[in-house]
């Protein structure tokens, strides 16, 4: 792989362009690899960087049934932060968040990490509270965020209503280094060091089985033929129930879409990201102009990449309280994701009953933040049979009680 650097951007322009490689090789599949990945998303391609880069395994093929980043990767609000309350959250969204300050350098393709700054409105006194209590167990794991007042909340995004009509802002979580990062670049990025490592990436191919023998993985059967693996990794998001019953197990997953929207583009007039999460809805603006804006998620099971109508209402009714002057903006487009839900709201990364089989899903509404860490420790699970960034996501908590309750304590209410 050719470096890209500045000196490459001269040269290419002295000859016409005519000198870019492709970002990544399309090869037809294998017939055996030492480990398959299911899914080009995010995770699906930290996992195999890190499994390549870490762990000195390169004789991989990430299999994808669209194209690389068209699931939930490409439809994203592109928020990250580490605010959690729990340890093992703190500790895995915080290695994430770590990685992507460097990502850009790291995979030599600018991710365009923003470290803007995020806040989650206090509007109540239960937030106020559950807020405070949060800056506290950060400040303990070592992570950078602080409760300030709600004239501090002004002095950083002058267009919020502070007074508002329902909620009065009485405060907020702040994360300063938190912020946004290019989504489809943190596909392509990792895509692009992946096949340079002799990786490959499979794109328009469906895994349609799972492969085993005596309760051990033996491969895959996808609509480009059957490859074999003893190593499998399933990182499919709101699919992950569907390839879990092709390996023969059952997952706590439920499948939901999520929305999300964009104004037309107008001058910057906020550079931190909000989010305001008793009215229920968030907003950041893109180096376009444009304001990225999504709320909460369907209240019902589903694969179809929209989302309902009335949450598109509710959503921009819990702006236009928040931001008045986004009243009269027109939005250009709207799209969904489908997101998959475990009970306490955090991941899953796992071994599973079929050995060899390891599976990564349940970052539900909250997984872009997490690419860099969870490819880190999935990476690591997959390579070595444990992580201690990964031990406390197994599948085994649900039965044995042992729950990372994040629903409330995320502060994202979906
Ligand atoms: P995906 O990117 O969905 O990748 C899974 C891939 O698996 C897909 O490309 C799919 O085509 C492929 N696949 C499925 N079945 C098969 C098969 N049988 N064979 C082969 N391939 C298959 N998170 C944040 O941290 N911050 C945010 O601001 C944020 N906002 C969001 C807004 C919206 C509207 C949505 C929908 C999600 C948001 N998220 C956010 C969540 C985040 O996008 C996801 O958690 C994350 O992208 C999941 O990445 P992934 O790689 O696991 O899944
Ligand atoms: O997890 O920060 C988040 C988030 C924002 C929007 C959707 N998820």
């Amino acid at each position: 792989m050719r470096r890209y650097s500045a000196f490459a951007i001269v040269r290419e322009a002295a000859r016409h362009h005519l000198g870019w490689e492709r970002a990544w090789a399309s090869p037809s599949p294998k017939a055996r690899y030492d480990a398959v990945i299911v899914g080009a998303g995010g995770h699906g391609l930290a996992t195999a960087y890190y499994l390549g880069k870490n762990h000195g395994i390169t004789n991989l093929a990430v299999i994808e049934k669209g194209w690389l980043g068209g699931g939930n990767t490409g439809r994203n609000t592109t928020i990250i932060r580490s605010n959690y309350l729990q340890d093992p959250s703190a500790a895995i969204y915080e290695k994430s968040r770590s990685l992507y300050e460097t990502m850009s350098q790291d995979l030599n393709y600018n991710v365009m990490f923003s470290p803007r700054g995020v806040m989650m409105l206090a509007q109540t006194e239960h937030e106020v509270r559950g807020y405070r209590r949060t800056a506290h167990a950060n400040a303990l794991q070592g992570v950078a965020t602080e409760f300030i007042a709600p004239e501090r909340v002004r002095e950083l995004c002058p267009i919020i209503n502070i007074d508002g009509p329902r909620y009065p802002v009485l405060g907020a979580l702040w994360q300063p280094r938190g912020g946004t990062a290019r989504h489809d670049a943190v596909a392509w990025g990792y895509a692009r060091a992946c096949s340079a490592m002799g990786m490959d990436i499979i794109q328009q191919c469906e895994v349609t089985g799972v492969q085993s023998t005596n309760g051990k993985v033996t491969g895959v059967r996808t609509t480009k033929g059957d490859i074999a693996t003893g190593k499998l990794g399933i990182v499919v998001a709101g699919h992950s129930g569907v390839l879990a019953e092709m390996a023969g197990f059952r997952l706590p997953v439920e499948s939901v879409a999520l929305q999300a929207l964009v104004s037309e583009p107008i001058k910057p007039c906020m550079d931190v990201v909000v989010m305001a999460n008793t009215v229920h809805g968030y907003m950041s603006q893109s180096d376009k102009g444009e304001m990225v804006i999504g709320g909460g998620a369907d209240g019902y099971n589903n694969y179809t990449q929209r989302g309902s109508f009335h949450h598109i209402e509710e959503t921009v009714r819990a702006l236009i309280e928040t931001f008045p002057m986004i009243s009269r903006l027109k939005m250009l487009r709207q799209w969904g994701g489908i997101v998959d839900m475990t009970g306490d709201r955090s991941p899953i990364l796992s071994k599973t009953p079929l050995e060899g089989c390891f599976i990564n899903c349940g970052w539900g509404t909250g997984g872009f933040k997490a690419i860099p860490g969870s490819g880190w420790g999935f990476a690591e699970l997959m390579a070595k049979g444990h992580s201690p960034l990964t031990a406390a996501f197994g599948l085994e908590r649900f039965r044995e009680g042992r729950f990372v309750d994040e629903s409330v304590a995320a502060g994202v209410a979906h």
